[in-house]
């Protein structure tokens, strides 16, 4: 190793650890230990271009451990990405571009927003696809235009997450060569030693996954991390791990001793590391000159001028290859809009169909429209319809679109993700609603993020039937509509699922769609409307001019609530009926819309076959489902709950009359 990798490795420390010291707070272990590995990363293999950070060739950089956050500021600093030595020390604090975990579209190079552990792993499975992918549809033998990789750096955490390895399980099927990941291998961990809860083989682990394993045994040493990266980027056809066996906090007096994980360090402590590590500009909470330059010239200078290649290696791209240009440049610029729907498919006023199946249609119907989308099921395509266009995606066809994403659903989420973070992809993905438990946290992130995934879900209440409780979704519903940015649109019929699924794919979204369809058949309805659907919430029927009752209701009910509101009106009570397929868009319209949906002068009873809670902010009563299912066939469920035209009826007349 030489001098200035040694500045600079030990420059990142004593500067980390000020900068948590000053915080209160932060995570200084991952920052000591795994500095040599970041370093060595950016200044000889990161190709990244702070002028043009979206640049659609850089390398993309997964930092999987979020809680080393601090480490991935410095290295952005450092490297030109904007954040002065100030934004340093403000670490964690209100307002600052240096936030407690890595946020995605906050901080200038943060290409991922990570921190619940495993997430990023799988995340970047997801990148690597869209990479592979692309790589397959615009690269020619001549001119190589998406040539990247996916680097990640993780910690022993996020490979005890089952997400992880239901991700790296499925990298290893994929044949994903260009997907490297950085595994800081310190056996230690928030509450002690590793092997208190993991004595497993991790290289006949992962190899038995399909990955490459090289061992790195001292992670201080920056040659022997480049020349594992340099063996890992050889390889053909397979992922890559590199385990560096690291020192957490190395040169803290605690080193090696899981209570340097997450503290910050005392004032004496960091003297006591600036002396370990004989680190000659102890006295200086700034980066010594001689990094920043080393910094200038192999991260910031190398990045752009390997993004100048690639501007003049399009340019001849162009020039040869004029028809695959314009539709790179259409994906690099996410250009891929539905400009007519003239084929889509329709189906009759009464005709009765699951909108599982009409989701399945229009997604098909999607795909043909927009290239840019990818996703499959979780082994469930014969149930939810759901699947990518083009055949099965893998290594004999990367120009597949159909993902079989296994028995995964958490990984399949978080690559879903992945997929889309990319850029110019738009990922989506599917399963049993109730299974969207498994999946929440990557559906969060997506939230978080502001990313539109599209995940769609197929047998949204009890009326799954004989599969019993287990598979009878109640309460999810709720959840997801309790989640912050999150659009949940659950549909009625035919027309409604056209509306949801134009809506979710459309290109601007800053938001996650999550829609549900039914198992059953349901007609489509004279009184429903594909537009209204984007408003979130519309009058279906409107019993006189001013009724003085609504229901509120979505979904399969909505056909319940019609036949109830004009057997009330053959009796000369006026109940309106209000679909409201997504809570979400309808409380982002206009007061005055939402006034004229939800007038003061109604009273309102919401009808839905899952938790009551969410709807008592609609309706003064609410009839839904807040006990779990219970097996039995679909014919008799309508009866066990209530759902039926004359229950209904009796219970308005009981409650609201
Ligand atoms: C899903 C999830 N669970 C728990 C945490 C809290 N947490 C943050 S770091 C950490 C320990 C991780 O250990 P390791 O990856 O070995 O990190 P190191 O201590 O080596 O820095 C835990 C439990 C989290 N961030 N995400
Ligand atoms: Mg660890």
């Amino acid at each position: 190793m030489n001098s200035i990798d040694t500045l600079s490795v030990n420059a990142l420390r004593v500067v980390g650890a000020k900068i948590i010291t000053k915080a209160k707070s932060g995570h200084p272990g991952i920052v000591l230990g795994s500095a040599p590995i970041a370093h060595t990363l950016f200044t000889r293999f990161i190709n990244v271009n702070p002028e043009d950070d979206k640049w659609f060739d850089r390398d993309r950089f997964v930092l999987s451990a979020g809680h080393g956050s601090c480490l991935l500021y410095e290295l952005l600093s450092l490297s030109g990405f904007g954040l002065t030595i100030d934004d340093l020390y403000n670490f964690r604090q209100k307002g600052s571009l240096t936030p407690g975990h890595p946020e995605y579209g906050h901080t200038k190079g943060v290409e991922i927003t990570t921190g619940p552990l495993g997430q990023g792993i799988a995340t970047s499975v997801g990148m690597a696809i869209a990479e592979n992918y692309m790589a397959a549809k615009f690269n020619k033998t001549d001119i190589k235009v998406v040539n990247h990789y996916t680097y990640v750096l993780c910690g022993d955490g996020d490979l005890q997450e089952g997400l992880a390895q239901e991700a790296m399980s499925l990298a290893g099927h994929l044949a994903l060569n260009k997907l490297i990941v950085l595994y800081d291998s310190n056996d230690v961990q928030l509450d002690g030693d590793v092997n208190l809860a993991n004595t497993e083989n991790v290289k006949g682990k992962v190899e038995a996954m399909g990955w490459n394993h090289i061992l790195v045994t001292d992670g201080n040493d920056c040659d022997a991390i480049a020349n594992a990266i340099n063996e890992a980027k050889k390889s053909e056809s397979k992922p890559t791990m590199i385990e560096i066996k690291t020192i957490i906090g190395y040169g803290a007096p605690n080193s090696g001793d899981s209570s340097v994980h997450g503290k910050p360090m005392p004032e004496e402590d960091i003297q006591t590391l600036i002396k370990n590590l004989s680190y000659p500009y102890g006295e200086s909470t700034d980066f010594p000159t001689e990094v920043k330059e080393f910094y200038k010239k192999n991260v910031t200078e190398r990045g752009i001028s390997a993004c100048n290649e690639w501007n003049h290696l399009l340019r001849t791209y162009e020039k040869k290859y004029p028809e695959e240009y314009a539709e790179l440049m259409k994906f690099v610029y996410d250009d891929f809009e539905i400009d007519s729907v003239d084929d889509i498919p329709t189906w009759k006023v009464g005709e009765a169909e699951s909108t599982r199946k009409e989701m399945g249609k229009i997604l098909d119907w999607l795909s043909t429209k927009l290239p840019n989308i990818m996703g499959g099921s979780a082994d469930l395509t014969a149930s939810t319809m759901v699947k990518g266009a083009d055949g099965i995606y893998g290594k004999d066809n990367p120009l597949g679109r159909n993902i079989k994403f296994g028995v995964r659903e958490h990984a399949m989420a978080a690559i879903t993700n992945g997929i889309t973070l990319y850029g110019g992809m738009r990922g989506f993905c599917a399963g049993f609603f109730v299974f969207s438990d498994y999946l929440k946290p990557a559906v969060r992130l997506a939230a978080i993020m502001g990313l539109p995934s599209v995940f769609l879900f197929s047998h949204d209440t009890v009326c799954v039937g004989e599969d019993g409780p287990t598979h009878q979704p109640v309460e999810q519903l709720t959840m997801f509509r309790s989640m912050p940015n999150t659009n949940v649109i659950r549909p009625a019929d035919a027309k409604e699922m056209t509306g949801a699924m134009l809506h979710a794919f459309k290109k601007d979204n800053t938001y996650p769609t999550v829609i549900t369809s039914s198992r059953q058949g349901l007609p489509n309805l004279e009184e429903t409307s594909a537009e209204g659907v984007s408003k979130g919430a519309y009058v279906a029927y409107k019993a006189a001019k001013d009724s003085k009752y609504a229901f509120v209701t979505c979904g399969s009910e909505l056909s319940l609530c019609l036949e109830v509101a004009k057997k009330l009106k053959a009796d000369g009570i006026n109940v309106d009926v209000i679909s409201m397929p997504s809570i979400y868009l309808f409380e982002k319209q206009s007061d005055e819309y939402k006034k004229s949906i939800l007038k003061d002068s109604q009273k309102r009873m919401a009808v839905e076959m899952g938790s009551s809670l969410g709807w008592y902010k609609y309706a003064s009563y609410v009839k839904g489902i807040d006990t779990f299912g219970k097996s039995m066939p679909i014919s008799k469920i309508f009866d066990e709950y209530g759902f039926t035209v004359d229950e209904i009826y009796n219970e308005f007349k009981e409650n609201l009359m």
